[in-house]
């Protein structure tokens, strides 16, 4: 059983979020995903989610491609998470490459192209406005 894991806030749940997380679960037989925390968000992009963290792990959890959520507490914790789910393979979007490069001594690092042309800001502008 290869486990793949992923990171992500998955607010206001769009195409991007799902396409990221169909590719990631190819990539093994078993995709987790750690879900930021309200606070994490909160401290990485200076506003708090649309969604509290227990709906986005929900939404998440009930795809069809995801086998098990997690919250993810902190950024500094990536290895801990790795080695505690025993990740093969940790999969991000490219607008992260290059930042997770450290773990390639006890998994493969992938980064995914982002989906254009969609995101939660321009769908909170977009509803906005
Ligand atoms: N994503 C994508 N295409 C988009 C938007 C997002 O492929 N148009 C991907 C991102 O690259 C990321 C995942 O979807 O891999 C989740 O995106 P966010 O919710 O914005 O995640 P982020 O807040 O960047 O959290 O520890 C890492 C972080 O927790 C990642």
């Amino acid at each position: 059983m290869s486990t793949v894991l992923t990171f992500g806030t998955f607010d206001v749940f769009h195409v991007g979020h799902l396409r990221i997380l169909e590719r990631a679960a190819e990539l093994g037989d078993r995709l987790v995903v750690g879900v930021s925390s309200d606070a994490l968000n909160v401290s990485k992009k200076g506003r708090a989610p649309v969604f509290c963290q227990d709906e986005r792990l929900r939404l998440v959890a009930a795809l069809r491609c995801v086998d098990e959520v997690f919250l993810e507490e902190s950024l500094e914790l990536k290895r801990h998470y790795l080695q505690h789910h025993g990740a093969k393979v940790l999969a991000m979007g490219d607008d992260w490459k290059g930042r997770f490069d450290e773990f390639n001594d006890i998994c493969r690092v992938v980064y995914f192209e982002r989906t254009p042309a969609i995101s939660t800001t321009a769908i909170i502008e977009k509803i906005r406005f």
